[in-house]
């Protein structure tokens, strides 16, 4: 299990409440797409991923980064306990959608640069530390169900 400090808890639940989880994972997400465009092919059903711009503009890609965003919160509400969390969504990622978690990773580091970009001299170090922290639990949470 992933050890927290009072301190780490602190700093991410306090960015946390600060983060327009609309525009953030909607702007993860198409940053995904356009930085590893290999990850496109999991979003077939998405229509037009031809250019960035397409990407950026895709009303079905804001949609679905909201969603991941959203779930990502889960894990905020639930330090302690994220592998538990996450045990059914890893289930659905290895089983039925087959994403290769070295993806949950990528999303992870995207993630960062675009709280970086949202909130500058605010997304300190030691915030930043904690954060990478949490993404990386995630995307191990998230890979632990695949056999
Ligand atoms: Ni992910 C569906 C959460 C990373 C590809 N994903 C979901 C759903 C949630 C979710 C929630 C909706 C489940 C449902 O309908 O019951 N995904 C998360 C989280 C992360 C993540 C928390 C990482 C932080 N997913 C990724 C990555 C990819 C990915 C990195 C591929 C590159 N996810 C999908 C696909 C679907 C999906 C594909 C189904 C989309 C659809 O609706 O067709």
């Amino acid at each position: 299990m992933v050890h927290w400090t009072a301190e780490e808890k602190q700093l991410i639940t306090g960015l946390w409440g600060k983060v327009n989880v609309d525009q953030c994972g909607g702007e993860a997400l198409a940053r995904l797409l356009i930085v590893y465009p290999w990850t496109q092919r999991f979003f077939a059903s998405f229509g037009n991923l031809a250019t960035a711009s397409a990407i950026t503009s895709n009303a079905m890609v804001h949609a679905h980064g909201k969603k991941v965003l959203t779930s990502f919160g889960e894990a905020v509400k639930n330090l302690d306990n994220i592998k538990n969390t996450f045990a059914q969504l890893s289930e659905l990622h290895c089983d039925k959608l087959h994403v290769d978690p070295e993806n949950f990773k990528l999303l992870g580091d995207i993630l960062i640069i675009v709280l970086a970009a949202h909130f500058g001299k605010d997304f300190t170090p030691d915030c930043q530390a904690a954060w990478k922290k949490l993404v990386n639990a995630v995307a191990h949470a998230l890979a632990r169900k695949y056999h």
